[in-house]
């Protein structure tokens, strides 16, 4: 009988990681400072995006993680900016957004062809510092 080493592939790693950084948003703040502005998690799914929909208002970075088996994008729209992440994610793909934000309403959606219809869309609030 051949004798195999086996290795932990690496995608469980990442796995792994993602669902501690995942579990750590539902038992802590799901916003925290960095450098100049606040970030945000952003999760992406079968349709839904998952977010906090208060925040600070200012400099805000959306980190954005695409969950679902899908292509998903990201897009914030509201009081004069409109800013959408350049290209889709791919499954388990993650991107980054940075908008600077005032206070107010915003909607936030998926813009992949029929998704917000299905539910990848939600209204946001930045509130005043
Ligand atoms: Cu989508």
């Amino acid at each position: 009988m051949q004798r195999t080493t086996r290795s932990i592939p690496r995608i469980h790693i990442f796995a792994a990681l993602f669902l501690a950084s995942v579990l750590s948003i539902g038992c802590s703040s799901s916003h925290s400072k960095t450098g100049g502005g606040e970030s945000v998690q952003v999760i992406l799914d079968e349709y839904k995006i998952s977010m906090p929909t208060t925040f600070p208002a200012g400099q805000t970075t959306f980190n954005i993680t695409n969950t679902g088996e899908h292509k998903h994008g990201f897009k914030i729209k509201g009081n004069g900016i409109e800013q959408e992440l350049t290209s889709g994610l791919a499954s388990m793909e993650s991107g980054e957004l940075t908008a600077t934000l005032v206070a107010g309403t915003y909607e936030v959606s998926c813009p992949m062809l029929g998704h917000s219809l299905l539910g990848m869309h939600l209204t946001v609030i930045a509130t005043p510092r």
